[in-house]
């Protein structure tokens, strides 16, 4: 009896003892949802690159601080489905902004219903979530599109364009496409810096082009898959989605990176993948370590010999 008094006692008091603790705990606070506000911004520092500016639905100038050096980056998402002209996604309603500020390694997110066919009804919410590792140079956003739209979205398309003005102001730059990403290359501010982005599907079309006919290619839906271009330039890719059945959602990450040279940024967003062996490769690889060890043991023996 005495025994299970005691018990209770001592479970009574580690309630207590947990609810003193849980008050004297800091709130650790959990975003709560934002007021639509439009574009909103948030800056991150993670050592090496600092986003200033990365509005939901930003439509415009962004500030992305490189190695301290300043980079003005116009940048925009749209999206289309069917035949119809893709649409900028600050055309969107914000449903939920970033916060105003932010920390490397953890993911932040905005909504954004859109509606594709201009009937004044959003058919997608759009996810655009923002992630910056600690002490990398790059950072990814990724992009998740629901279907609320109630029947099948067919062709949907998603297309990036990003008119970089790598370094203070000059926009006099050279850019180009290779191997599933698009780069622009600073000339005329003295940083070199090189910067692009590719995405975690293989891209359908790109466009390397002066950056308003860039825009224009993209607005339109028809890019010029042209590979280089010297000047003011813009560059986009598109990747087709096929079609995203009602209440589906497919997802794309976009990864922009920052580098001193053509081949550091070529590392972080292309001509990295070794190609695995294949079955054929491991035959091929089999037989020839064993014409090794075969030659070796014979001379071995020959030697013994
Ligand atoms: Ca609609
Ligand atoms: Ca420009
Ligand atoms: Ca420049
Ligand atoms: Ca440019």
């Amino acid at each position: 009896m005495d025994n299970k008094k005691g018990r209770i006692g001592v479970f009574i008091a580690a309630i207590l003892a947990i609810s003193v603790f849980a008050f004297a705990m800091p709130v650790v606070a959990k975003d709560p949802p934002h007021i639509p506000a439009g574009s909103a911004t948030i800056a991150i520092d993670n050592g090496i690159i600092d986003i200033d500016v990365f509005g939901e639905t930003y439509s415009g100038y962004n500030v992305w601080l490189y190695r301290g050096g300043s980079n003005a980056y116009y940048e925009e998402p749209l999206i289309s489905y069917g035949t119809n002209p893709p649409v900028y996604l600050s055309n969107g309603t914000v449903y939920q902004s970033y916060p105003a500020t932010g920390n490397p390694d953890v993911w932040y997110d905005a909504t954004v219903g859109l509606d594709l066919d201009g009937d004044a009804s959003d058919d997608i919410n759009v996810t655009r979530s923002i992630m910056v590792p600690s002490g990398q140079k790059y950072f990814l956003v990724k992009y998740c599109i629901v279907n609320i739209k109630g029947s099948d979205l067919t062709n949907l398309r998603f297309f990036q364009g990003v008119d970089y003005d790598a370094g203070d102001a000059g926009a006099w730059d050279e850019g180009g496409y290779a191997e599933d990403f698009v780069w622009t290359h600073d000339l005329d501010d003295g940083y070199g810096t090189y910067v692009g982005f590719t995405g975690d599907r293989t891209s359908d079309h790109h466009s390397v082009d002066g950056f308003s006919e860039m825009w224009s290619d993209l607005v339109a839906g028809s890019l010029n898959d042209a590979n280089y271009y010297n000047g003011d330039v813009g560059v986009g890719l598109e990747w087709d989605l096929g079609t995203l059945r009602a209440g589906e959602t497919v997802c794309l990450t976009v990864k922009f990176a920052f580098a001193d040279s053509y081949d550091e940024l070529r590392n972080m967003l292309g001509g990295v993948a070794v190609p695995a062996l294949t079955p054929i490769g491991l035959v091929a690889l089999v037989g020839l370590l064993s014409v090794i060890a075969a030659v070796s043991i014979r001379t071995t023996v020959r030697k013994r010999e």
